[in-house]
C-alpha cells in the first residue's frame, strides 16, 4: 500500500531533474532465493499406494502399508496447492518451516552481523515474529501466482479483487466472518486494482462493474498479514508488450531499492538510487516515447504491528531525507513510475480507510457512527479495510457514520491515487525485514 509524502516533507525534496534519456542502467538480475519447491509430491504417496493395494500376500512391507492404512480414515492431507488457492499454507509447510526470503548478507562496516554472536541471539529472540512474516509472504507469493496466471481481459475488478481475497482468507485459515477473526490472519490490507493514471488505492465499491480491457496497465497491490505482521507487495500487468519498458523500469528500480536498503542506510540515498534507475529509462506507447518519471510524492515506508504505514518513509527521489534505515526495521519499499507528471492527486471514490492508531477521544454524537466504530475496532483494529469489508460483514448505510468517523479524526480515508488522465504508471513492492544478522527480502518470488 502506498505512502503519500506529506506536503511539508515535499517542498524539502531536492527534486533532480530528470536525467534525460541517461544510459540504462544494467538490469540486475534479481535472485530468485525464495520460493522452495512446495508442491512436490512427498510421503503420502505410500498412502496412496496402500489405499489401492486391498488384498494380495502380507509381506511385512504390506504389513506396514496396513498400518498407514488405518490412519487412511482421517482425510488425506495435501501436499500442493489447490486451484483456485484453498489448501492452508500451514499445512504445506507444518512446525513454521515456510520458505525464507531472498536472504542478502551485510556489507562493509555491517559485515561483523553475518557472524556476530550477539546479533545471532538477538535475531532468535524474533523467531516467531520471523515466521509470521515467512508466513504470511508465502500467501502472497501463492495468491499472486495463481492471480498473475489468471487474471484476463474481460475480467470485472470485482471479481478479480474477491479472488484474490477468497485465496488469502482460504490459505491463512481465516475468513474473517466472525468477529475477530481477520485480526488473526488474512488481509493487511484491501487488494488495490488501481489502472492506467491510476497509481494506488483503488479497489472496487459495491456495484462497480468496471472490465479489466486489453490495454490497461494494472496495479496489483495487496496485503497478507499473520498475527498482525503484514506482508505489502505489489506488481504491475499488462497484456501489450508495449508497456514493456515502463514495467520493467519499475521492477528494476525496486530491486534497485531493496539492494540499497540496510542498517544505518539513509533513505534519502536510496531514493536516489531508485530514481536513477527509474529514469534511466523510456517507453514508446502508441508511436509517441515517454521518459519514465518516478512518482515524487509517493513513497515506500516502515511496517508497524498492525500498522502499514510505521513512522519512516523512504522516497523514491533523491532527497534529504536523512533518517537512518535501522536494526529491526521493517521496511516496504515500493516505487512507481509514470509516464504523465510524475505526481499524484486524490481522485474518483475512496475505497480504503484505516482507523488512526492514537485517535483522539471524541464524544460521537451520531449512533451509526458509535456502532460503526464498534465493527471496525472488533475487526480490523488498525488494519486498512475497505468498504467491501463492511459490506460482507453484513453492515448496510454505513457511508453516513463512516464519513463522520473520517471527519472527527478517528478514521483516515485514502482516496485513490492518480497522475494525469491518459497516462500510464507501473509499480513494484518487496517487504524487507533489515533482521540482526542479515537482511531478508521476505517477498521475494521467482515472478518478481
Ligand atoms: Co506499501
Amino acid at each position: 500500500m502506498a505512502a503519500q509524502t506529506p506536503t511539508e516533507a515535499l517542498k524539502k525534496l531536492s527534486v533532480n531533474d530528470a536525467p534525460g534519456a541517461a544510459e540504462k542502467a544494467g538490469s540486475n538480475g534479481a535472485p530468485s532465493g525464495a520460493n522452495a519447491e512446495h508442491d512436490e509430491d512427498s510421503d503420502d504417496d505410500a498412502d496412496e499406494v496402500a489405499a489401492q493395494g486391498g488384498a494380495g500376500g502380507e509381506s511385512g512391507a504390506a504389513k506396514k502399508k496396513k498400518k498407514k492404512k488405518k490412519s487412511k480414515s482421517k482425510k488425506k492431507k495435501p501436499t500442493a496447492q489447490s486451484d483456485p488457492p484453498r489448501v492452508l499454507v500451514s499445512q504445506l509447510f507444518p512446525n513454521n518451516t515456510y520458505p525464507h526470503g531472498e536472504e542478502v548478507e551485510y556489507l562493509d562496516e555491517n559485515r561483523f552481523r553475518t557472524t556476530n554472536e550477539e546479533k545471532r541471539h538477538l535475531d532468535n529472540i524474533n523467531n516467531d515474529k520471523t515466521a509470521d512474516f515467512r508466513h504470511a509472504a508465502e500467501v502472497h507469493r501463492q495468491v499472486r501466482q495463481w492471480a498473475q496466471k489468471n487474471i484476463k481481459p474481460g475480467q470485472t475488478l470485482t471479481e478479480i479483487a474477491e479472488g484474490i481475497e477468497d485465496g488469502v482468507r482460504a490459505l491463512t485459515g481465516h475468513s474473517g466472518l466472525e468477529e475477530g477473526d481477520a485480526l488473526k490472519a488474512g488481509m493487511g490490507f484491501p487488494t488495490g486494482l488501481s489502472i492506467n493514471h491510476c497509481a494506488a488505492h483503488y479497489t472496487p465499491n459495491a456495484g462497480n462493474k468496471m472490465v479489466l480491457q486489453q490495454g490497461d496497465v494494472m496495479k496489483v497491490d495487496f496485503g497478507v498479514h499473520v498475527n498482525g505482521s503484514i506482508v505489502d507487495s505489489a506488481f504491475t500487468m499488462a497484456f501489450e508488450p508495449q508497456f514493456d519498458n515502463l514495467l520493467a523500469a519499475v521492477k528494476d528500480a525496486t530491486n534497485a531499492g531493496v539492494r540499497e536498503a540496510g542498517i544505518d542506510v539513509r533513505v534519502g540515498e536510496v531514493g536516489a538510487a531508485i530514481q536513477e534507475v527509474m529514469e534511466s529509462y523510456e517507453v514508446e506507447i502508441n508511436g509517441t516515447t515517454y521518459p519514465v518519471k518516478s512518482i515524487r510524492n509517493l513513497n515506500g515506508h516502515t511496517i508497524l504491528p498492525y500498522s502499514i504505514h510505521g513512522t519512516k518513509s523512504v522516497p523514491i527521489v533523491k532527497s534529504n531525507d536523512m533518517t537512518k534505515m535501522e536494526e529491526g526495521d521493517v521496511f516496504a519499499v515500493e516505487t512507481f513510475g509514470s509516464t504523465g507528471n510524475g505526481y499524484v492527486h486524490d481522485d474518483m471514490e475512496t475505497s480504503h480507510y484505516a482507523r488512526v492508531g492514537d485517535a483522539p477521544n471524541v464524544a460521537l454524537r451520531l449512533s451509526s457512527a458509535k456502532q460503526l466504530l464498534n465493527v471496525i475496532n472488533k475487526n480490523f483494529g488498525t488494519l486498512p479495510f475497505c468498504r467491501r469489508y463492511l459490506d460482507r460483514l453484513g453492515q448496510e448505510k454505513y457511508l453516513l457514520g463512516l464519513n463522520n468517523l473520517v471527519s472527527n479524526g478517528i478514521v483516515e480515508a485514502y482516496p485513490p491515487l492518480c497522475d494525469k488522465k491518459g497516462s500510464y504508471t507501473a509499480q513494484y513492492e518487496h517487504t524487507i525485514l533489515l533482521r540482526p544478522t542479515v537482511k531478508e527480502v521476505i517477498s521475494r518470488g521467482d515472478d518478481y
